[in-house]
This record gives structure tokens, sequence and C-alpha cells, in this order.
């Protein structure tokens, strides 16, 4: 996989993800209604494993240990906890600046990094484009039972 291949690889199941929240209002997507979540619940989710990526990927390059997250469930508990404090508009733009700074990072990564199944690869598939699709599901779904 080259670059290119690899920057639309992220790119497709992220605008999906932006797609899944986009038209809702204020209200809608601060109720937390998806599994006790909700939409700015998940946006900030998103933007943590991003997060997550751009700190763990530098290191995954030097061939040293990422971060230890002391079970997952409660590190996701206590990124949501919190942004709890802080405004959709926040955490909107905080999802949309990790993810231009993820970009940037990648589009000057080493391609040797990508080019075959790495380490790199796999950690940023499970905080990218592996992850993006089981929350754009769930927030698609819930819009329909919803009829919003
Ligand atoms: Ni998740």
């Amino acid at each position: 996989m080259d670059r290119e291949q690899l920057l639309d690889r992220v790119d497709r199941p992220w605008r999906a993800f932006v797609a899944a929240f986009t038209g809702l209002n204020v209200e809608a997507m601060t109720s937390p209604e998806i599994d006790g979540w909700s939409v700015k619940d998940l946006i900030g989710h998103v933007a943590s494993w991003e997060e997550e990526a751009l700190k763990a990927l530098p290191l995954v390059l030097e061939g040293r240990r990422p971060p230890r997250y002391g079970g997952i469930d409660r590190f996701n508990a206590g990124q949501i906890e919190m942004r709890r404090s802080q405004t959709l508009y926040q955490v909107v733009k905080e999802l949309k600046d990790t993810h231009s700074r993820l970009l940037h990072y990648l589009e000057a990564a080493p391609e040797a990094a990508f080019l075959t199944e790495t380490r790199f690869r796999h950690r940023l598939r499970l905080d990218t484009y592996s992850h993006y699709p089981e929350h754009t599901e769930a927030v698609l779904a819930w819009r329909k039972a919803r009829g919003k």
C-alpha cells in the first residue's frame, strides 16, 4: 500500500463518520442515547484515539513501546468524562484539528512504514479506519431508529 492508498483508506471512512452526524442539532448531538453515549461523546472518543495514534505511531517507528492504557474501557470512560465540560463546538473542533494533524503526520511519515502490514499500519488501522465505521454505523442506526 503506498501513501496515496493509505491516505485514501483513512479518508473514506473518515468522511462517512463526519457525514453520519452532519445536520444534527445540538440537542440531538448531546443526548446520551447511543449505548449511553451521545454523538458528542463519540466524536470526542474518535478524537481521543487519533490523539493516541499521534503519540503511539512515532514510538512504533522507533521500535519503542506505545503507551499502555490500563484497561481500554476505563481509558475510554476517562476520555469521555474529560470532555463532559467542553462544548460541542470544542469537541468537534478538536476532532477536526486532530485529524488534520494526523494527516500531516502521515504525509511526512516514511513510506516503508505502511508499504506492508507493519506494526505501524496495524496501529494506525485500529485507531482510524477500522475504528470510525463502528461508530458511524452506531450513529446511523440511532438516527434511523429515532427518525433524526
Ligand atoms: Ni470506539
